[in-house]
C-alpha cells in the first residue's frame, strides 16, 4: 500500500527504480524571490493566477470550494482544526492531530508545499520550482522594511498592503493574536481576486471576499533579522525546540521567525486556520521549509531528527511514521519519513528539491562556538 501511494505520487524528477523505490536524480532549485528575473517573477504569479481562475477538485468533500486554489485552502483549514467533518470521507472520517505546534508542523507544510509547486507546474504551466521569501533581507538589519519587499510589488510581485479601510478585528485570528487591520489587496496580479473560505475554521460556507493584509512592520522588523532571529534559532540541537521556537517569541523578541512572516503581512495571514488564502503563504512556508533544511544539512543528527508530541496539547508521541494527513483528491496521506530528505538520497522518499541560498544576499557569517556554516 505504501509503495502504491509512493508510485502515484512520482513526478518528472523522480525516477523508479527496479525495486519500486524512488531516486532523485535532478532535484529543482528552489530559489530567493529575489534573484528571479522579472519574467520568472511573472510566471509564478500567472501560474498562482491560474490557481484562482480553474475549478475546485475538492467538492466532493468541501461543497462550498470553488477555485483550485481554494482545495489548498480548505485542506489547511480542516487540517488545523482535525474533526470528523461530515463531508469528510478519507481516513474514515478522522482527520488527525493537527497541524500547528505539534511535531509534524514542519513535516505536514513541506508535503503541503511539495503538492503546490507540484500542481503550479502541471496544472498551470510552471516550469520552476517554487521560490522562497527571504524575510531578513526586508528588515533594518539589511536597511530595509517590510514594504519594501520585492516581494509586495505592484507588477513583479504579489502586491502591497492594501489601502485602509475601516479597521475591523480579523475574526478567528489566532487566539490572543487579534489585529485590528484588514485591508483589501487593491494592486498587483491578485487585486480584485476573491478568496472563498474562513475567516477562521468556516469551511461550511462560501465566504467570498477580497483578499486581505495589514502589515505590521514594526513587529516584523523586530522577529524576522537574520542574526537576532534566525540564527539563534539554528543554534537549537532539538528538534521539537527548534520547530517550537519557530512560532513562538525568542528572548527579545514578539515572534519567532515563523510568526514573524504571518504577523508581518497580516489580514488572512495572521490567521491559524485561513492564513493560506493569501499567495504569500506560500512564499512564506517555502522559507520556514528552507530553515528547516538548512538546520538539517548542519548536522547527520538534525537531518534525521524528528520528535515531540503529536498533539498540540503535548499529549503523543509521533514518530517517523506518523501520518501527513491530506485529502485524497490532493495526494495520498503519507509518513513522516517520506518527506524528512528534500533530496531522497536513500530512495525510501519522495521529494527532489533543495535550496539555492540567496547568491545576491550576504548571510552574516555567525561568529558561535559550533555550526561554523551559518
Ligand atoms: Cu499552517
Amino acid at each position: 500500500m505504501l509503495l502504491f501511494t509512493y508510485l502515484v505520487v512520482i513526478l518528472d524528477s523522480v525516477l523508479t527504480v527496479a525495486d519500486g523505490s524512488t531516486t532523485c536524480t535532478n532535484p529543482r532549485i528552489r530559489r530567493s524571490w529575489n534573484v528571479l528575473s522579472k519574467e520568472e517573477k511573472l510566471q509564478y504569479t500567472a501560474a498562482v493566477k491560474c490557481l484562482f481562475e480553474t475549478r475546485a477538485q475538492g467538492t466532493a468533500y468541501f461543497p462550498a470550494a470553488q477555485t483550485r486554489f481554494d482545495d489548498f485552502a480548505s485542506l489547511h483549514i480542516n487540517q488545523t482544526s482535525p474533526r470528523d467533518a461530515k463531508n469528510i470521507t478519507g481516513n474514515g472520517g478522522f482527520t488527525g492531530p493537527g497541524i500547528h505546534l505539534n511535531s509534524v508542523f514542519l513535516p505536514w507544510h513541506r508535503y503541503f508545499m511539495w503538492i503546490y509547486e507540484n500542481t503550479l507546474r502541471d496544472e498551470c504551466g510552471y516550469k520552476a520550482a517554487h521560490p522562497y521569501w527571504d524575510w531578513s533581507v526586508d528588515t533594518s538589519e539589511y536597511g530595509s522594511s517590510l514594504p519594501k519587499s520585492q516581494l509586495f510589488d505592484s507588477v513583479y510581485g504579489f502586491g502591497g498592503g492594501g489601502k485602509a479601510k475601516a479597521p475591523r478585528e480579523n475574526l478567528g485570528s489566532t487566539p490572543g493574536h487579534k489585529v485590528s487591520v484588514l485591508n483589501c489587496v487593491d494592486d498587483g496580479p491578485f487585486a480584485g481576486l476573491n478568496i472563498t473560505f474562513g475567516p477562521g475554521p468556516n469551511l461550511d460556507q462560501p465566504t467570498p471576499r477580497c483578499l486581505n493584509r495589514g502589515f505590521n512592520v514594526s513587529l516584523f522588523d523586530a522577529s524576522a533579522q537574520w542574526q537576532k532571529n534566525a540564527v539563534p534559532l539554528l543554534q537549537e540541537t532539538d528538534y521539537f525546540t527548534f520547530t517550537h521556537k519557530m512560532s513562538y517569541p525568542l528572548t527579545g523578541a514578539p515572534f519567532g521567525v515563523h510568526g514573524a512572516g504571518h504577523f508581518g503581512v497580516g489580514g488572512e495571514m495572521i490567521n491559524l486556520w485561513s492564513s493560506a488564502n493569501d499567495p504569500m503563504f506560500f512564499m512564506h512556508h517555502a522559507q520556514v521549509d528552507h530553515m528547516w533544511s538548512m538546520w538539517q544539512g548542519m548536522s547527520e543528527a538534525n537531518a534525521k531528527a524528528f520528535n515531540g508530541p503529536i498533539s498540540p496539547n503535548g499529549t503523543g508521541l509521533s514518530t517517523l511514521d506518523s501520518p501527513l494527513y491530506m485529502t485524497p483528491f490532493l495526494a495520498p496521506d503519507l509518513p513522516v519519513k517520506a518527506v524528512m530528505d528534500t533530496e531522497n538520497k536513500d530512495g525510501s522518499g519522495i521529494l527532489c528539491y533543495k535550496y539555492e541560498d540567496n547568491p545576491a544576499e550576504k548571510i552574516p557569517a555567525y561568529e558561535g562556538p559550533e555550526n561554523a556554516r551559518i
